[in-house]
């Protein structure tokens, strides 16, 4: 394959073109905005992800990519176009507007024999009943002008350049010659195994993938909140449950961030049309993994013993660890919440400036300072060696420490200096011990 083109430099393109380019296969990205595109020219990269900005240096240095808004250039040049632009639900309804204006632009410029892989999420049927047709009002039919597959992005936030390469991937394809060209692409940069089905069943099978996790982790939550009232620890149970072979439980946390899960299971539901009672499961979980706000509040005191006006500390903004983006994160409902309810908020992450109208701090240690309660929500590697003891020191006289975050050790909780709330730990202590 000579050249390919990817459509949307964002979490996901982004990181497509430089795997590509890296595969050695030149390589265009094309974006609406400016500074993304000079930014690439320049041979500097916006995303924080590992190994990203290297590739982009190094490509874009080599010649081997390099970035355009001229969608018509782009496409018309190359032989296979990839695209991957957002789409983003409202109220659980699906957004297809950035991918069908997309989709809209590739096919009036697109040169016979082209293939053309769409990597966003959609719900299931959407490339038969919404993008197909765009490409045949512009007279190119799929297996004959050009060729159409789906191949949904499986990467994580923050590992999308070795997950890109690394992953197993689908190819959904519903023409033979259209799954081998489909192949042939995928193959120059993934070292993956790749399977092939039709295209509706690559649509339904990545949502099923997020949905399935978002599931699980509303067990691990709804476990976290029978074991608060049992009287057990949630995380005991978890690691012993784990030793039996067939089974493996996810942990429990403040609710389900990022850009992926939550709305991939709505999607998933948007396939069903209005009106379906189909999919309880689901709909079951986002109301678990939304309700993880309020125990968070709970264990706080939030409304109760601790005093209007006093300053909390939230840990952690990003959505999950070991990263800085604050889509959709779990914290910022907790922030919201805890200001409104007149609280004083100061956040801190080390890796994430998003403070969701918090006060933000520039260390950990100038966040609990004077805080009458401090909140663990992200489980970033410098907050899992903290030292709680003076980290107490600095907090007002008798702090709370609320771990949401599964950071703490059930033992912790013998701590003098600090009273100790562990999200799912229900253990009936002396009440010396502090606990609720
Ligand atoms: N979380 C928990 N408990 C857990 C695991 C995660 O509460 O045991 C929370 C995290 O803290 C975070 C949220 O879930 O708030 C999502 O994090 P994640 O690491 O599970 O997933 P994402 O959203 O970063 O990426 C997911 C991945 N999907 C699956 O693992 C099935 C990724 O492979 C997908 O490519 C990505 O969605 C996507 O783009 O669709």
């Amino acid at each position: 394959m000579q050249k390919v083109c990817v459509i949307g430099l964002g979490y996901v393109g982004l990181p497509t073109a430089c795997a590509f380019a890296r595969s050695g296969v030149v390589t265009v990205g094309v974006d609406s905005k400016r500074d993304i595109v000079d930014g690439v020219n320049r041979g500097s990269s916006y995303l924080v992800e590992k190994g990203v900005a290297d590739a982009v240096r190094e490509e874009v240095a080599r010649g081997r990519l390099s970035a355009t808004s001229d969608v018509a250039k782009a496409v018309s040049d190359s032989d296979a176009v990839m695209i991957a632009v957002q789409t983003p639900h409202r109220d659980g309804t699906v957004v297809l507007d950035f991918l069908e204006a997309a989709c809209e632009q590739v096919a009036s410029s697109l040169r016979d024999g082209t293939v053309v892989i769409v990597e966003s999420s959609v719900p299931p049927g959407t490339c038969e009943r919404r993008i197909l047709p765009i490409f045949g009002r512009h007279g190119k039919r799929d297996g004959t002008e050009f060729h159409f597959a789906y191949c949904p992005e499986r990467v994580s936030p923050g590992n999308s350049l070795e997950e890109f390469v690394m992953n197993d991937r689908l190819i959904g394809a519903d023409d033979e010659k259209s799954r081998d060209r489909a192949l042939t692409v995928m193959k120059s940069a993934v070292k993956g195994k790749l399977f092939a089905t039709d295209v509706i069943t690559a649509e339904t099978t990545k949502l099923v993938e997020n949905a399935a996790r978002f599931v699980y982790i509303a067990f691990a939550n709804d476990l976290a909140l029978i074991s608060a009232k049992l009287g057990v620890d949630v995380q005991e149970v978890i690691k012993l449950a784990n030793t039996h072979p067939r089974v493996k439980i996810l942990n429990p946390g403040p609710g389900v961030g990022g850009p992926c899960l939550e709305k991939d299971s709505y999607l998933l539901l948007n396939g069903l049309g209005k009106g379906q009672k189909e999919g309880a499961t689901i709909r079951t979980a986002a109301s678990v993994n939304g309700g993880m706000l309020d125990e968070v509040l709970r264990l706080a005191g939030a409304g109760k013993e601790l005093k209007e006006g006093s300053k909390v500390a939230v840990l952690g903004t990003s959505y999950k660890p070991g990263v800085g983006d604050p889509r959709n994160s779990p914290s910022e409902p907790v922030i919201k919440s805890l200001l409104k309810m007149g609280y004083r908020v100061s956040a801190y992450d080390p890796y994430c400036e998003e403070g969701f109208g918090a006060k933000l701090a520039g260390s950990v240690h100038s966040a609990l300072e004077g805080a009458a309660c401090a909140i663990l929500l992200v489980a970033h590697d410098s907050f899992r060696v903290l030292d709680f003891g003076d980290a107490a020191g600095r907090m007002a006289p008798g702090p709370v420490i609320v771990d949401a975050a599964g950071i703490t050790k059930a033992t912790d909780v013998r701590s003098k200096s600090y009273r100790l709330r562990r999200l799912g730990d229900g253990r009936r202590l002396s009440p010396d011990d502090g606990r609720l």
